[in-house]
């Protein structure tokens, strides 16, 4: 197997493509659905070129290669993270045997399913910010959202490389499939509830790569951990990829926040719709809402779904070496998030059952950095305003909490009172049009929207006014 990807190749790939002509010929077969798909639902704003990093190479050392590219020659491939030959299963049933290169015919329902509905998360994203370029805030923000979207798009190859190379026919037509449904469709929307909502501007792209791309690292993060080595290879490297979408979303909240503080205390004023910068409770308002939403795809609280995938070792724990347990979990039991007798509560379960709440609370303790980080910003400024993450129970439609409503402080609520003030908790119509009024394109090199702050630093050691996007 080649380590190095071949970008000779029709379909660049380090997984010995041309030797399975087969697979080669099926995958080249999908290649124009995708960039059919790409073109009809990807980026909207035409553009001559992007200043791109493609992947160069799978090992520690120098894997991006940055150059001026248009989108549509942008080379997706097929990217596994190096093999190790000795790699053993961490965790379930078949802890201590040797890591499967093929799907055994009894897990093979539920590894396609896995891999479905990460592949089904990737094109989502792409069609939710299709129509943002037309309106960012600098061609930084643009390239990084092109960056984002391209990878995005790699992201949905790597899951189709598995289904074609590993499901056969009904892989295949899954494959398929990952092109059919669409963002939104009211006929056969995406699977997962958060990939179906707008993502209308710039605050709600930046809350989205911060709390539902980190939803995508720590899933990611567990299959990382799969028997099945293919799966767990492409995780890998997919989440050297995510780790620029991070950056994304959390700087861009940064900027946001630094901005609006800015003009705080030059103008002494917590009114900053006057300055053209968004208030402090909007941006609390979009925080609660990308927060909740994010929960609810991690699955129930309680889940047999995930207590089968981690015995069977499709679907591992994050950091599971780091765990000092027996990664079985057979006799184990934990504290789940739960209604008891109508109050907001912790059960105890089987700690199987409770695995979608540990990743849920790996993720959240997470999130909680952000938010320190963005106080943090408002703490320079000299401002006693913060911000916070919402309680657990709040605005959620999947778990034990998805049929009570909660106030942002977890204090239960009846569906009167909570219709009466959910505006001031979730963006309101008032907050979304102030939003979009804001979002004028700054398409000029060097320029910034007046509602947010430049970037501290630009992409690959170039300056903010670097001519990141050329336009078409
Ligand atoms: N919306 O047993 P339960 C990313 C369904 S993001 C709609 O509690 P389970 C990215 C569930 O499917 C990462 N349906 O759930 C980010 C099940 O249906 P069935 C994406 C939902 O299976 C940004 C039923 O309810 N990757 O990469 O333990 C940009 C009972 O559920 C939802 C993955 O998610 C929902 N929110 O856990 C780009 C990894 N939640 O079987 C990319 C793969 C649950 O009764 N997926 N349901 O028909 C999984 O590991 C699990 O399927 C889930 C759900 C964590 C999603």
């Amino acid at each position: 197997m080649t380590v190095a990807p071949d970008y000779s190749e029709k379909i660049p790939n380090n997984v010995g493509l041309a030797d399975d002509r087969r697979l080669q010929r099926a995958l080249e077969s999908w290649q124009p659905n995708f960039l059919s798909w790409w073109e009809q639902m990807g980026p909207a704003l035409p553009t001559r070129d992007v200043y791109l990093r493609t992947a160069v190479n799978v090992g520690r050392e120098g894997w991006a290669h940055f150059a001026h590219v248009p989108m549509r020659d942008y080379r997706w491939g097929i990217f596994l993270a190096e093999r190790d030959p000795g790699r053993l299963i961490g965790f379930g049933q078949h802890k201590g045997e040797p890591a499967w290169q093929q799907v055994p015919g009894e897990y093979r329902g539920d590894l396609q399913r896995l891999i479905v509905i990460q592949g089904d998360t990737e094109p989502a994203s792409v069609e939710q910010q299709r129509n943002l370029g037309g309106t960012a805030p600098s061609l930084y923000d643009l390239r990084n959202l092109f960056q984002v979207n391209v990878e995005e798009g790699r992201h949905l190859w790597a899951m189709v490389y598995l289904l074609h190379a590993h499901f056969g026919r009904d892989g295949r037509e899954e494959a398929e499939e990952l092109l059919h449904r669409n963002s939104g469709s009211a006929e056969s929307p995406r699977i997962l509830g958060a990939f179906n909502e707008e993502t209308p501007d710039w605050l709600s792209f930046f809350m989205f790569t911060y709390f539902t791309d980190r939803d995508g690292k720590y899933q990611l993060g567990t299959l990382k951990e799969s028997a099945f080595d293919p799966l767990s290879r492409t995780c890998e490297f997919m989440l050297k990829e995510e780790a620029h979408h991070m950056m994304v979303g959390t700087t861009g909240v940064d900027r946001v926040v630094e901005r609006t503080a800015q003009l705080m205390v030059e103008n002494d004023t917590d009114d900053v719709t006057a300055l053209g910068a968004i208030p402090l409770p909007v941006i609390q308002r979009y925080l609660n809402f990308h927060y909740s939403v994010s929960l609810d795809l991690f699955g129930g609280d309680t889940s047999t779904n995930v207590a089968n995938y981690y015995t069977a070792g499709l679907k591992g724990r994050w950091m599971e070496d780091r765990r000092a347990d027996d990664h079985k979990l057979t006799d184990d039991g934990m504290l789940v998030d739960a209604l008891v007798d109508g109050q907001i509560a912790q059960a105890e379960v089987a700690a199987l059952t409770g695995l979608n709440t540990d990743l849920r609370r790996e993720y959240i303790a997470d999130c909680q950095s952000g938010v320190n980080r963005w106080n943090k910003i408002l703490e320079s400024a000299g401002l006693p305003h913060r911000l916070a993450l919402p309680h657990v129970a709040f605005n959620r439609k999947v778990g034990a909490y998805a049929g009570v409503e909660a106030s942002p402080d977890g204090e239960l609520l009846t569906a009167a009172d909570w219709n009466k003030r959910r505006a001031a908790w979730l963006p309101s119509d008032v907050d979304r049009t102030y939003v979009r009024s804001l979002m004028q394109p700054v398409h000029e090199r060097g320029k910034i929207a007046a509602w947010i702050a430049p970037p501290r630093n630009g992409i690959n050691g170039q300056p903010f006014d670097y001519d990141y996007v050329r336009l078409a």
